[in-house]
């Protein structure tokens, strides 16, 4: 009977497939993510692993568990896992692609929308008790429409946010390794540089790899509009959050909005909070119930295919373990 673990609590729905595969199945169900050494003691004899953003998944992790056939990770983005190491031991990591991408997106264009509006910072005015007479000039937002939108990594989140902004009368610009067949409407703009010089807001959606990390720091800041609106769903490293505050507070750039952050959850006490012009959600950009749900089942289906020796829907590393796969021996 093979045994999975499940590193933190999951849908009753997503449990009872599990369960109902005959697998012997154990869910972290603490408040608290396992700890690194907890992880480790845990995984001594599992097939396979449906592993979170909250544990890093690295070579120690793998060797403590000789049996390990597959990791699930619930999400796309699976920079926790120690790649290079489950391609050396021949273990299928894999991850939810595409079912996430509109909600990612919704979340993303929400947060321009919030920055652009104020819906960020004038509540907590009116709140206060501090809305006064009308005034023409008083309280006055930014644009959406006829604004420039770059969009830098144009993946399915990238398209979806494309999607969006056409909506809502946008110009789209884009930046990606690769010049893309299907466009939505955006242009392709062949550098960061440019792009970030010619955006009224800039949204992230490239992946954290070593090339992308500190990505926007202050020379990127320092390219972009003085009333540029910076929005990162992606992850948190890929912005310098020192260079970020500094950006903010000489004016470099007007606002930003982050649903990632380094580290998670941001300490309360972090100078990135005391900033009117930074709004900081807690990654929460694919957190709807529905879309939650796919991604647990989507991770099932990973993790059931893995330990039942065949390859998983969504494998991220198939051609690499091709001749060394676990779940094939
Ligand atoms: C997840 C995400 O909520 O898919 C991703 O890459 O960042 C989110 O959708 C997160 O990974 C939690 O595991």
């Amino acid at each position: 009977m093979p045994k999975i673990l499940v590193t933190r609590r999951t849908f009753p729905e997503a449990a009872e497939v599990l369960r109902a595969s005959g697998a012997e199945v154990v869910i972290w169900e603490d408040a608290d993510a396992p700890s690194h050494e907890d992880l480790i003691a845990a995984v001594a004899d599992i097939d396979g692993l449906y592993a979170h953003i909250t544990n890093q998944v690295n070579a120690e992790v793998m060797d403590a568990a000789p049996n390990l056939k597959v990791i699930a990770e619930f999400g796309v983005g699976y920079d926790n896992i120690e790649i290079a190491a489950a391609n050396e031991r021949g273990i299928a990591v894999c991850n939810t692609p595409g079912i996430l991408s509109e909600s990612t997106a919704d979340e993303a264009f929400a947060l321009l929308a919030s920055m652009a509006r104020r819906t960020n910072d004038l509540p907590a005015m009116v709140k206060r008790g501090e809305w006064g007479d009308f005034d023409p000039l008083g309280y006055l937002a930014t644009d959406i429409h006829h604004k420039t939108l770059g969009i830098v990594g144009m993946g399915s989140i990238g398209s979806e946010m494309a999607k969006r902004a056409a909506g809502f009368n946008m110009n789209v610009l884009y930046y990606n390794r690769n010049r893309r067949d299907e466009e939505f409407g955006a242009t392709y703009v062949d550098s960061l540089e440019k792009i970030l010089e010619r955006s009224d807001y800039v949204s992230l959606h490239n992946p954290l790899t070593p090339e992308t990390t500190n990505m926007m720091s202050t020379d990127q800041f320092k390219l972009m509009k003085k009333s540029a609106i910076l929005i990162n769903t992606t992850r948190g490293p890929v912005v310098d959050q020192d260079a970020l505050y500094e950006a903010l507070v000489s004016g470099d750039i007007a606002g930003a909005a982050l649903d990632v952050t380094v580290p998670e959850p941001i300490p309360a006490d972090h100078p990135l909070l005391t900033l009117d012009n930074c709004l900081i959600m807690p990654h929460v950009a694919s957190a709807t119930g529905d879309t939650r749900m796919k991604m647990a089942m989507m991770s099932v289906e990973n993790v059931l295919a893995g330990v039942a020796g065949d390859w998983p829907p969504y494998c991220v590393n198939q051609t690499e373990i091709a001749g060394n796969a676990r779940i094939k021996s």
